[in-house]
């Protein structure tokens, strides 16, 4: 019998790639480039799986276009690149990438708090454009952290352990906000309180958004919720760029309706809102909160474990969907 036949749209750590080569017929990106969706389509003729970063939407046009394809593992714990109707439908597997990153993310996270609070990287472009001159008591003059109050929209595993690491490191009093409230176990475990969303937008030192992009979270923070935020208040996106509207912020932090924000995921990206580049109070990172060579080698051989498993026959380790089974197509 011939081996499956899986696609990868971008390049993963290589130990990886030689793994997935014992078990299928593997074909990759060696110039590493982000295909356009036309490229992947064509690429994707003849397929049995595809692993994708998470960026290359997988919709009903798609799945009609790739009638062999039958699983797609996202190397993210997002998966808001699938239609997860259409993937039902056409009895095609999605798989996430869950657990492994979530670490990882939540000292991202705090890293970005902490940068953006205490302006890192305002003051290190100061330094190396040579204008340091003397001390000043208030140069760089940042916000406090420990102590504060953290606010979290969005309590899920990497919610959690952004958490902890505020409540127990920092000494911050955590609130929350998120679809359905944490046990009282997990509550304590975390030292987190519940408070609806406006309490949150108003109360909080320093929020952070740890939310899944759907159609009810696209600006879930925009001009609005951030007039409710405090002056002295910092926003950090490490979720999904639409979930924040980028051009609002941009205005916000011009106006110092809030201080700052720290930014990891951008509407649009990889381009930006110009008007973001151009206000200083604000830590700007390209989509790197889990880029740790561990964790994207745990990303990746999770993943690929994934397309064994559910060529197998096992089933899927972390399934997003149950296809239809009726629909569902036949493996190689
Ligand atoms: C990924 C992420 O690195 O897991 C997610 O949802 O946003 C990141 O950890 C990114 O999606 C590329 O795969």
């Amino acid at each position: 019998m011939s081996r499956p036949k899986i696609l990868l749209s971008r390049a993963i750590a290589p130990e990886v790639v030689a793994h997935l080569a014992q078990h299928f017929e593997v074909q990759s990106n060696p110039q590493d480039v982000q295909w356009t969706r036309a490229e992947l389509i064509a690429r994707l003729q003849g397929q049995d799986g595809l692993l994708d970063t998470g960026t290359q939407r997988i919709d009903a046009d798609l799945l009609a276009a790739c009638p062999q394809l039958k699983i797609v593992a996202n190397l993210s714990v997002g998966f808001n690149n699938f239609d997860v109707p259409a993937m039902v439908a056409a009895g095609v597997q999605g798989t996430n990438a869950p657990d492994v990153l979530t670490e990882t993310t939540a000292d991202f996270g705090f890293a970005l708090l902490m940068a953006t609070a205490r302006r890192i990287c305002e003051s290190e472009h100061y330094l190396r454009a040579g204008k340091w001159q003397s001390w000043s008591h208030d140069l760089f003059a940042g916000a406090e952290v420990h102590g504060t109050t953290l606010g979290i929209l969005g309590m899920g595993r990497i919610g959690q352990a952004i958490a902890r690491r505020g409540a127990h490191g920092f000494g911050m009093k955590v609130i929350y906000h998120n679809r359905s409230q944490l046990t009282p176990e997990l509550e304590a475990e975390c030292k987190a309180r519940y408070v609806d969303k406006q309490e949150l937008l108003r109360s909080a030192d320093h929020l952070v958004l740890v939310l899944p992009y759907t159609a009810q979270s696209h600006h879930a923070v925009g001009a609005a919720e951030l007039a409710l935020m405090k002056p002295t208040a910092t926003l950090i996106n490490i979720a999904r760029g639409g979930i924040v509207d980028d051009a609002a912020l941009a205005r916000a932090l011009r106006a110092r309706t809030i201080a700052a924000a720290g930014l990891d995921v951008f509407e649009g990206e990889p381009s930006l809102h110009p008007d973001l580049l151009e206000v200083p109070n604000v830590v700007l990172t390209p989509h790197i909160a889990s880029a740790t060579g561990p964790t994207r080698r745990a990303m990746a051989q999770l993943a690929a474990d994934n397309l064994q498993a559910f060529f197998a026959g096992e089933g899927a380790l972390t399934p997003v969907n149950t296809p239809d089974a009726a629909a569902a197509r036949v493996r190689a």
